[in-house]
C-alpha cells in the first residue's frame, strides 16, 4: 500500500495504540500532516483507560501543537477510513473503533488478518521510520518540515532504546539526515517524570520490601504514571542484592505493576502471567514485564487480602514451581 492509495477519501480518522508512545503519536502527527496538505479532513485519535500522562509526550504534544484527541474506551463509528498507526485494527492494544474501511501502517508482527489497505514492515524499527519512507514516496516536502521530523526521530530513539537496538539501514538514514529541533529534542530527552514523580518515587523508595532469601523486592508506589513504576523497577534492580523486582501501585479499579529481572531462572514475563492468572493481564518480555490486576476479581478471589501480602506470598510459590 502506498500512501497515494488513501488520497481517496475524503475523512480520515488516525488511530493510535492505547497508552500511546512517541513513536504512535509522531507517526500519526505525521499521517495527519501530510493528509491535510491534501485538502483530507483529517483526525488524530487514541483511546484506552489512560489518558496520556507521562511528562515527555505531554511535552511533546504541547510544543509540536499536535491535536490529539482522547476518545476514551466506548468504541465510535467515524466516518470514511480509520487508519491504525503503529498498532493494528481488531489487536489487544487498541481500543476497536469503527470505521467504513480500514487501512494499518506499523511495524509489529501481524497479530490479526490485515486489512487490504496494510503496510507491516517488521524491520523497521518504529513505525515512523517506515512514515517517513512512505512520504518520501508520496513525495510529501519533509525537508521543509522540522516539525515532522522531530516527531519521526524522536519516536524512532524511544522505540529503539536510543537507537541502541535500531539496526535497519531504513532506521539509519532517518537517524542520520533527519534535520530536527535539537533543542526540543535535548529537552524532551531529559523529561521523564515530574516533580510529583521525583516525591512518589522517593516514599516508593523508602517503603521498598527486600525479601533475602528470594533476593527479591516489591515496592509499592502512590498512584503515578505506568512509566515510573518501569523507572523504579529498573532503578532497583541496580541493587546488588535484588534478582528481581515487582513494582506497583494501586488505582481505583486494580493494581498496575511493572516487573523485572536480570536472572535466567526468573522470567519476568512469566511471572507477570502467574501474578495476573485469572485475575488480570500480563506479559512481556524474559527481562522486563508488565500487567494489570482487576480489582473486582483480586477480591472475588482473595478478599481484603493486603497487596503487599499478596505479592510477596505469590513470588515466593512462583520460586517454589
Ligand atoms: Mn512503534
Amino acid at each position: 500500500m502506498k500512501l497515494q492509495d488513501l488520497l481517496k477519501y475524503r475523512k480520515i480518522t488516525i488511530q493510535c495504540h492505547d497508552n500511546p508512545d512517541a513513536d504512535s503519536i509522531g507517526s500519526g502527527f505525521a499521517l495527519l500532516k501530510f493528509f491535510e496538505s491534501k485538502g483530507i479532513t483529517a483526525d488524530l485519535i487514541y483511546g484506552g483507560r489512560f489518558e496520556i500522562t507521562k511528562v515527555s509526550l505531554r511535552m511533546l504534544i504541547d510544543e509540536l501543537q499536535i491535536p490529539i484527541e482522547y476518545v476514551g474506551v466506548e468504541s465510535r463509528h467515524f466516518e470514511g477510513l480509520l487508519l491504525t498507526v503503529d498498532c493494528q485494527h481488531g489487536a489487544g492494544n487498541v481500543t476497536t473503533m469503527f470505521a467504513d474501511d480500514y487501512a494499518v501502517i506499523d511495524h509489529h508482527v501481524p497479530e490479526v488478518s490485515l486489512p487490504k489497505l496494510s503496510r507491516v514492515e517488521e524491520n523497521c524499527g518504529s513505525a515512523g521510520t517506515l512514515i517517513y519512507f512512505m512520504l518520501k514516496e508520496a513525495g510529501y516536502d519533509i525537508e521543509g518540515d522540522r516539525d515532522l521530523q522531530t516527531a519521526l526521530y524522536y519516536g524512532l530513539y524511544s522505540d529503539t532504546y536510543q537507537f541502541s537496538e535500531s539496526y535497519s539501514d531504513r532506521d539509519k538514514i532517518l537517524r542520520d539526515e533527519a534535520k530536527i529541533n535539537r533543542t526540543l529534542f535535548n529537552r524532551l530527552k531529559h523529561a521523564n517524570i515530574s516533580l510529583t514523580d521525583l516525591e512518589t518515587a522517593g516514599i516508593a523508595l523508602l517503603r521498598n520490601i527486600y525479601n533475602e532469601s528470594g533476593r527479591y523486592s516489591v515496592m509499592q508506589a502512590n498512584p503515578c504514571d505506568p512509566n515510573l513504576l518501569g523507572l523504579l523497577a529498573d532503578f532497583l534492580l541496580q541493587v546488588d542484592v535484588v534478582d528481581f523486582c515487582v513494582c506497583y501501585n494501586t488505582l481505583e479499579d486494580g493494581f498496575k505493576f511493572s516487573v523485572r529481572s536480570s536472572v535466567k531462572e526468573v522470567r519476568a514475563d512469566a511471572l507477570c502471567e502467574f501474578l495476573t492468572k485469572e485475575i488480570g493481564t500480563g506479559g512481556g518480555r524474559r527481562d522486563k514485564a508488565g500487567g494489570f490486576i482487576s480489582k473486582k476479581l483480586y477480591e472475588a478471589n482473595y478478599g481484603t487480602m493486603n497487596s503487599e501480602a499478596y505479592f510477596s506470598e505469590k513470588i515466593n510459590d512462583f520460586l517454589k514451581l
